[in-house]
């Protein structure tokens, strides 16, 4: 049986089960997307909570009367990444004992293909809102970068609004403006000195109550010294220095998810210097969508846009209305694309395989142990 969304809080004070639905955890961003996913019996035995930092061992949940640890237990590390907890899922946890129950359905999800040698989807955050780009007005800025965390956003769901920092140091911050424009003509973008809070007003805009926010961008940009600044707190290490310790090596940076003081809250996801696309289905021809439009009108199906005669893309770059940079950088990110999503697809395969063999040979065993 499904409660649906303002049935809610009627059941809910009729059955004095108020536990799971209460004003904080609508501070957390919970919303009826989530709890209509709820049974009746979920409700009598399950508790909601948010993750807010994921841990090797350990998760930390927000259930709206503070953050604890809870040791998921059972075989949740087996699972695909994609079954396992990030940060921003909805929990239900067992009303004593804290145990997992279940995973609630994302209303969005960020991911990237895993880094080095596994190949794996990695989750970077769930239930994200609204995503913010951060890039400096400076040598940082890339359109290329940025053609690639629109590309991840589009295929998350999540909004994308680009926060370009450093304006204090830029001669001129709107030339930045204009070249985020060349890449989209309608993403919002707002220009900040991160150390500055009078500038943070249109960035504080976007954060509001129950609204998650989610912060990716190069190392050094000023993704932590935003956080910091909006929450008047120094929850995270700045600069480059204090990311690492006395050695040299990278502190341990985890991503965690933080309520601020005026509502909204605020992921800081640090260590994404590689941002590796799978899976990004319609998402590129979505985000170049001037060249996926002119594709179609090449006069060949699978024009390869080199030198085949009716190439719509190539009289465009002739023209100077498509910079060559764009067609290649969408070149770049639809191989990487189809290269990393058959390396998942083959592992899958394989995985099913090697599965359906063991459950064989159980069966085997099995029959000949009947017999
Ligand atoms: N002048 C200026 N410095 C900034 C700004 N944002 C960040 N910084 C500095 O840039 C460095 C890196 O910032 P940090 O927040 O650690 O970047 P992160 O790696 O993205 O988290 C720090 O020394 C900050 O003080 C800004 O808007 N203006
Ligand atoms: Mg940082
Ligand atoms: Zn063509």
């Amino acid at each position: 049986v499904l409660v649906h969304g303002a049935a809610i809080d009627t059941f809910a004070a009729e059955t004095g089960r108020i536990r799971p639905m209460n004003s904080a955890l609508s501070d957390l961003g919970l919303t009826p997307f989530f709890t209509q996913q709820l049974t009746t019996d979920e409700f009598d035995r399950c508790r909601i909570a948010r993750v807010t930092a994921v841990q090797r061992s350990e998760i930390i949940v927000n259930d709206g009367e503070g953050e604890h640890a809870v040791a998921p237990g059972g075989n949740w590390y087996q699972r695909s990444p994609e079954e396992r907890p990030t940060v921003g899922d909805w929990l239900l946890l067992d009303i004593d004992q804290d145990k997992l129950v279940r995973l609630l359905e994302r209303k969005s999800v960020f991911k990237r293909m895993a880094v080095g040698t596994k190949a794996e989807l990695q989750l970077i955050a769930a239930n994200i809102d609204t995503l913010f780009i951060v890039t400096s007005c400076n040598d940082e800025f890339k359109e290329s970068r940025l053609e690639r965390y629109l590309a991840l956003a589009t295929e998350a769901g999540v909004d994308p609004v680009v926060v370009l920092t450093k304006a204090d140091l830029a001669a001129d911050p709107d030339v930045f403006r204009d070249r985020v424009r060349t890449v989209n003509r309608n993403i919002p973008v707002e220009i900040v000195n991160t150390l500055d809070g009078d500038t943070l007003r249109g960035v504080t805009a976007w954060i509001t109550k129950g609204v998650t926010v989610a912060l990716v961008g190069s190392s050094g940009v000023g993704k932590s010294t935003l956080l910091n600044t909006l929450s008047g707190r120094e929850l995270m290490a700045t600069g480059e220095i204090r990311e690492q310790d006395a050695k040299g090596r990278h502190t341990t940076s985890f991503r965690s998810l933080h309520l601020l003081p005026g509502g909204g809250l605020l992921l800081d996801v640090p260590g994404m210097r590689e941002l590796k696309v799978a899976q990004l289905d319609k998402a590129l021809d979505s985000v170049f969508d001037d060249i996926a439009s002119l594709a179609r009108q090449c006069r060949f199906g699978d024009c390869d846009h080199n030198a085949e005669p009716g190439c719509a893309v190539r009289a465009a770059l002739d023209a100077g209305q498509l910079d060559e940079r764009r067609l290649n950088n969408y070149r770049k990110l639809v191989r990487e694309e189809q290269r990393n999503s058959s390396t998942l697809a083959e592992k899958r395969q394989y995985e099913r395989q090697f599965s359906r063999h063991v459950k064989e040979a159980i069966d085997h065993k099995r029959r000949r142990d009947d017999d």
